[in-house]
Order: C-alpha cells, then structure tokens, then sequence
C-alpha cells in the first residue's frame, strides 16, 4: 500500500490478493474512490435526440415491422451514448417513441413497470387501461401504473407516434420484473367520449368518498386543456405580482396522484414547463436522472457542459447532479420527467440552485 513496502511485503500481499480473488472477496481500500465519490459520477452523459430525425425513422419502422404477440409494441428506445448497448435513457428511465399505424393494435399484457404516454401531436389511438378505453391526444398525459393491462388501438386514419417513459431499468436493476400476457383475441375498440377514470376523477378538488388512496394515481388521462389552463393561469399571476411560477417567466406544473397529492406515479415525475419568450431559468441540479421534451417553441437548453438548440419534439437527458438551465427563445412548453420520488422515498433527494462550481 505504500512506497516502503519491502520485497517480502509485496510478495505477501501479493499472495493475499489472490486469495482474497480465489474466495470471492474484494478490500474496499482499493475502490474506495469509486464506491463512495465525493459526488455523482453518473455514466450517462448529456444527450440530444431530434424529433425529425426520430420521427422517420419511426414510420420506415412502421412499414417495415409488423406490431403484434412476441414484439408486443412498436418502440424505439433513446439509448445514452454514456450507456453503451443498453436501450436506456438514463440509468432508471426508459424512454421510447411508439408507433401504431392506422388500424393496427398493440396487443394486451402487464407489467410491474410503470408506464405513462405523452403525446406530442396527432390522434386516433386508443389506450385501454384495466378495461377502461382512454384517448390519447395532443398534449395529453396517460398513465398505465405497474400491474395495470393495457392495449393499444390505432382507430383513426392516420398513423401516430408518442413518447413513453417507463422504470424499465431502475425495475431491472431492482430484480423486479414481472410480465404476463393479456387475451390474444383483440377487444373490439371502445371509444367513450371520456374514460370511466375521467368521470370518477377529475373533477377539481373533488375525490369520490368511495375510494381508498392508491400508490399510483387512478386518474388515467390528464388533458392538455387543464394543464395548459393551469400554465396559463401561473403567468397571468405573475402579471398581477401574485405568487406562482417558479421564477420570473417560468410557470411549471407537477402531474398528481388525486388520492395522495403526491407523483401521479410511484417512481416517475411528470411535470409541464412554460416559459415566457426570454426567460433564462436558474441553473439548476438535483440527484436523479431525468428526460425532457419540447411540447412548443424553441429555446437552448445548456445541459452541463453541452449546449442543445432545442425545437419542438426534440428530447434531452439531464444526468444526475448535471446543471440545466433553459434559455427560451419563444415561448416554450417542455414535458419533462424524472426518478426524483425513488431518491425521495430513499431519503437521498438533493437539489441545488443558482450557478455552481
Ligand atoms: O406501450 O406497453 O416503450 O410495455 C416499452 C414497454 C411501451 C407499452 C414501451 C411497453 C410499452
Ligand atoms: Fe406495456
């Protein structure tokens, strides 16, 4: 271990290490530095997928791969550069554009992977949670929480891709996974004007007294109409000098579990951001990995060292305890989601603001 280490030592230690191999032990005194940093030193890096280079590709996969049993979805998964050969955004966060042309089904399973939807543009699928049919449109957030069956039915005339966020590595790494298949035979497509979930719960404020609290939220839609009414009613707000955004011309909204006010997932946040035209926001890191997505506009995102030119549909990683700070060049919305809640609930959530180092 040190210069003065005799001959005789070394041979030794030599020795001991070998056993210590042979046995299947290793000293800490070696890896000290790696087992414990100082601070993060994640493997994923900052990284920047482009909505048209995405998008085509998608559709040649759309005429190329059939959807169906075995395959299961037609998904294309944002693989970190940092992550070499592995399907994953970050560490923990699984994200994914879908695609289901006209007519075609996704067909039913389940998983003890939480999973939620985010839709960019476009219409016509329908998601079926539990036997519950819900639309997915622009702008919209739909949840399938761990265990829950789900298919999906493209009944409209026009091909549709979105965005998934799923715990598939964080549930990997766990040892967690459970799958099992739903029937093979396609359900004949439901198509309510609003899911069972949507009259149960969402009414403002309103829970019905029936219901127990859920770990994950039971609200399967959240609709663009409200989340753009609840960014809207932020920056007027601050029009008045009344409290709301999170920082002068950045009003931001957290996607919730109705029964518990918490994450409307158990290991994912969802969360909408808009910023007015030139907002800058505070540089910003937090422990946990997280995902973002331009809904509308355009602005530049600075991600640690790196800096993205960032235009709608185009997709960004922000590893962990990596500052972020957003420069809006229109007024921009941003979908983004995150693992926070499992740092959270493991007591290891940190966050810092304003210019670091
Ligand atoms: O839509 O059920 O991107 O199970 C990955 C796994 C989507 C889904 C993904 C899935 C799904
Ligand atoms: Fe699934």
């Amino acid at each position: 271990m040190t210069d003065t280490t005799s001959e005789a030592e070394q041979k030794l230690l030599d020795e001991l290490y070998a056993e210590f191999e042979e046995v299947g032990l290793i000293p800490l005194w070696t890896q000290v530095e790696n087992l414990m940093p100082m601070s993060p030193r994640p493997a994923a890096i900052p990284h920047l997928w482009r909505w048209a280079q995405l998008l085509p590709m998608a559709r040649r996969s759309g005429e190329l791969v059939p959807v169906g049993r075995g395959g299961e979805r037609r998904a294309m998964a944002l693989s970190n550069p940092g992550l070499p050969g592995l399907p994953y955004a970050t560490p923990t966060l699984w994200t994914a554009i879908q695609y289901l042309g006209p007519h075609e089904t996704a067909p039913s399973h389940r998983h003890s992977q939480g999973a939620f939807r985010f839709v960019l543009e476009g219409e016509g699928v329908w998601t079926n949670v539990d036997g519950d049919a819900v639309a997915m449109r622009r702008g919209d957030l739909l949840l399938t929480p761990s265990w829950a069956f789900h298919e999906h039915q493209n009944v409209g005339e026009e091909p549709m891709a979105w965005l998934d966020g799923l715990d598939i590595p964080l549930v990997s790494q766990l040892d967690a996974g459970f799958f099992e298949f739903g029937p093979d035979e396609l359900s004949t497509a439901a198509t309510p004007r609003r899911s069972r979930a949507e009259r149960l719960w969402a009414h403002p404020g309103l829970r019905p007294i029936s219901q127990p609290d859920r770990p994950n939220s039971p609200l399967a839609a959240y609709r663009w109409e409200h989340t753009d009414a609840a960014l809207n009613a932020q920056l007027e707000l601050e029009n008045e000098d009344a409290p709301g955004v999170i920082e002068p011309g950045h009003a931001g909204i957290r996607f919730s579990n109705p029964t518990t006010g918490k994450d409307a997932l158990v290991t994912m946040r969802t969360e909408m951001r808009r910023l007015r035209a030139g907002t800058q926001t505070a540089p910003v890191r937090s422990v946990g990995s997280a995902v973002w997505q331009v809904f509308e506009g355009e602005a530049i995102a600075h991600v640690g060292e790196k800096v993205f030119e960032i235009a709608k549909g185009d997709l960004f990683v922000v590893p962990s305890w990596c500052e972020v700070s957003l420069t809006a060049r229109t007024q921009t919305d941003l979908f983004r989601f995150s693992d926070e809640p499992v740092y959270e609930a493991l007591g290891l959530a940190r966050t810092s603001r304003g210019e670091h180092k």
